[in-house]
């Protein structure tokens, strides 16, 4: 059979396509989700210039290399803290941070909880393929009861986050769920996240046959999608708090929650900006300094306990 080389490809303005081939193995779902990713940016209409992506470490953090816009491929664990201080002090740039289970609620999760709660003006796309894939697939804080893993190979004895519920009770305005296998309902979602003011997640269920779907029966990308497809429920404003997923049991995809508009935490900020106090000159806020020492370094001696 002749093969066709296609001279374009509709993404091709999204994507540094002297990066590819990509590192990503045959059956894996990030493609899916970039794709849908890109072509939730292409429908929104967000310009590339404006537009930035920001990862962590994982198979799922190398998206930010593939991606023909300003994109940072930051440490493990701190894309969200890198993502607020961009927004923060870049509050016109549409941030969106794509990155794995692993690294934003294993050794990032304290930071997702806080730009949750903080209503933090950005996307979260977090890839859930249950599993820290890069470093060959050790337990992750998703991964679900009593799966075989490289650091359980007898079993998960651990409850996995349902992130879903963590999410909504942290303070996230827009969170979803869907599979690989729902692309378009997925990228219409990401669509409404992009746009959404306020912190928006939407957690992709992603398979990784290489090192979770092999020792789980589901070792090529057929049997991961098959599994998504007979067990995920498509359900209208799901209680967030129903969003636990278990192995061999049907789990819940849809949007849990999309909260009225409530003010971000960039409006906080530009609301300080215009404070007062902070409007004040340099010489100014010294002089209130000066004058207040002497309270200050009482109170050092009270704390330290010399009075
Ligand atoms: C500080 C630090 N600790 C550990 C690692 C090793 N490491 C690299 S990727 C990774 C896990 C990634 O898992 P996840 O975020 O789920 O991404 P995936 O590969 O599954 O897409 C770990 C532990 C690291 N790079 N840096
Ligand atoms: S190891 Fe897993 S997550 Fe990483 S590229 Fe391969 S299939 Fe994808
Ligand atoms: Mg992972």
């Amino acid at each position: 059979m002749p093969i066709h080389k296609a001279e374009h490809h509709p993404l091709d303005a999204y994507l540094r396509t002297e990066r590819l081939p990509h590192v990503w193995c045959p059956g894996c779902g990030l493609g899916i989700a970039l794709g849908a990713y890109l072509r939730a940016l292409q429908n929104v209409g967000f310009d590339p210039q404006e537009t930035v992506m920001v990862s962590g470490i994982g198979c799922s953090g190398r998206a930010a290399g593939y991606v023909k816009m300003d994109s940072f491929h930051t440490t493990h664990g701190r894309a969200i803290p890198f993502a607020v201080g961009l927004k923060a002090a870049r509050p016109e740039l549409n941030v969106t941070v794509f990155s794995g289970d692993g690294d934003l609620f294993s050794i990032g999760g304290n930071h997702i909880l806080h730009a949750a709660r903080r209503n933090v003006n950005i996307t979260v796309l977090a890839i859930n393929n249950y599993v820290y894939g890069m470093t060959g697939g050790q337990l992750a804080p998703t991964t679900p009861e009593s799966s075989i893993t490289t650091t359980s190979p007898y079993g998960n004895i651990e409850s996995p986050f349902n992130i879903a519920g963590l999410m909504a009770v942290a303070g996230a305005s827009y969170v979803a769920r869907w599979t690989t296998v729902h692309e378009r309902r997925l990228q219409k979602s990401i669509e409404k996240a992009l746009t959404k003011r306020g912190f928006s997640i939407v957690e992709i269920m992603s398979p990784c046959p290489t090192t979770f779907g092999r020792r789980n029966n589901m070792r090529g990308i057929v049997d991961s999608m098959m599994y998504y497809k007979k067990y995920s429920v498509i359900k209208e404003h799901p209680n967030p708090l129903d969003g636990v997923i278990k192995p061999g049991e049907k789990f819940i995809v849809g949007e849990f929650m999309d909260a009225p508009d409530e003010p971000t935490f960039e409006d906080k900020l530009e609301e300080l900006k215009n404070k007062e106090f902070l409007k004040t000159s340099q010489a100014d806020r010294t002089t209130w300094i000066l004058e207040h020492r002497r309270h200050l370094e009482t109170l050092a001696k009270i704390i330290g306990g010399e009075q």
